[in-house]
């Protein structure tokens, strides 16, 4: 039985709230999804789920031992598995050097270093963005919280297996393994859940980042460095002014992550997590901007070589290569989401997530005015880049948007009949 998402409001509100928020929510899972969609996604407010949200995953029986990790289940079940890990204590540009290890590798590293009380003469081992629920489908892991349930980065995805990618990933290492300064891919949210084991969260709201830049606007790795200190470096650094909540978070429970969001995270303990990245009506838009931005920066980057026949394509190689996604792949993104929604409203076919989760009328027409108004202005973006033909060979974008006027239009007029 398909368990319905459905929310009160079909329309977005393009303005949205600027103030900033230095405090968290905790909210029990009484909350209902409408609710939830208003105050925490449609605001990008984070927010903390009480560990009851995550009680009957198998995971947390499976994968913890009296609040530790079970190296032998994890043995037996990934063992054999090669595994992304990174090394806390290498920076590679704003990020760790990473490699990959056998798991079972990895687990004896683990226990070996926790043998060794954690000794500064061992390297710091994390194993992260590991895509472990894609690769093993049919393990009974969690089930994803209705809160979390419209995700159209992990829906094409996994309708589109060929593309061989998710958003869905395991992290796991022992007590010191750490993330640096950054804020999620695409502008994404993120939830994440710890399934042992507790994180310190360090987290700015929008715009707070800046104090933490360098005078050429690089962002600092650690965002506890005492090199902030250095005013001839960081002159935009003010420890009085910057906001952000600096937060523990305990077994079970899970944390929302809004879009541009920049964070820092430690693992206070061996620790166990499961995140995905995610995208929606709520948040479209903005990934939509961050986009159009970092193309406009390769394009000036790379201003000099203007002259060349194909610059508009290496542009977008270019952006595909830094930034994981290029303009092809954001439409293709959009139409079949568009698709899904349009053939809900109009076929009646269940938009299914999760395998869980079907949408409700409301919340299908609030995706597709949330993809009609991006489209406007990739089209237009597109246009004035003179690449639209570049992208929309067969006119997908146009067709498409013609497609949302035209059923929004019917809906819309419906809408006024029924006021
Ligand atoms: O747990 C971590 O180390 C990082 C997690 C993270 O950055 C996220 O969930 O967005
Ligand atoms: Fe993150």
């Amino acid at each position: 039985m398909l368990q319905e998402l459905e929310i009160k409001s079909r329309r977005l509100s393009v303005n949205k709230n600027t103030a900033i928020i230095d405090w968290i929510d905790y909210l029990d899972p009484s909350i209902t999804y409408d609710e939830f969609f208003s105050k925490y996604l449609l605001e990008n407010k984070p927010c903390i789920f009480k560990s009851n949200i995550t009680e009957n995953w198998s995971c947390r029986r499976q994968w913890n031992l009296d609040g530790t990790p079970d190296f032998d289940v994890l043995d037996i079940s990934f063992g054999d598995c090669m595994v992304p890990v990174a090394d806390c204590n290498k920076q590679y540009y704003n990020s760790q050097s990473k490699n990959d290890m056998k798991m079972r590798d990895y687990l004896n590293y683990w226990m070996d270093f926790a043998k060794n009380h954690y000794s500064d003469s061992m390297p710091l081992l994390y194993l992260k963005d590991w895509h472990c629920p894609k690769l093993f489908p049919n393990a009974p892991m969690y089930t994803v919280p209705e809160y979390f349930a419209s995700d159209w980065l992990n829906e094409y995805y996994m309708a589109n297996p060929h593309l061989n990618d998710d958003y869905r990933f395991v992290y796991m290492g022992p007590k010191g393994t750490w993330t640096p300064l950054h804020a999620d891919v695409f502008g994404s949210y993120s939830w994440s859940a710890n399934i042992v084991g507790q994180k310190r969260w360090l987290l700015f709201p929008p715009t707070q980042e800046n104090f933490l830049r360098d005078i050429h606007g690089q962002l600092i790795y650690d965002a506890t460095s005492k090199e902030l200190n250095n005013y001839a470096k960081y002159k935009a650094y003010d420890r009085r002014a910057v906001k952000y909540i600096d937060l523990i978070q305990k077994e079970g429970e899970i944390i929302f992550v809004p879009s541009g969001w920049h964070h820092q995270v430690w693992n206070v303990e061996d620790t166990i997590s499961l995140n995905h990245n995610w995208i929606n009506g709520c948040n479209i838009l903005d990934v939509w901007r961050g986009l159009k931005k970092e193309l406009n920066s390769v394009m000036k980057e790379v201003s000099d070589c203007k002259d060349m026949s194909n610059w508009a394509e290496q542009c977008q190689l270019i952006l595909k290569s830094t930034y994981g996604m290029d303009y092809s792949l954001f439409l293709d993104f959009l139409i079949f989401i568009a698709k899904q929604r349009l053939s809900m409203a109009i076929d009646k076919e269940d938009a299914i997530s999760f395998n869980k989760y079907k949408l409700g009328i409301n919340h299908c027409i609030f995706d597709l005015h949330a993809i009609k108004l991006t489209l406007i202005d990739f089209i237009n973006d597109m246009e004035e880049k003179s690449i639209y033909y570049l992208i929309c060979e067969k006119q997908q974008g146009h067709k498409l948007l013609n497609r949302l006027l035209l059923f929004l239009q019917s809906y819309d007029t419906k809408d006024d009949l029924s006021t």
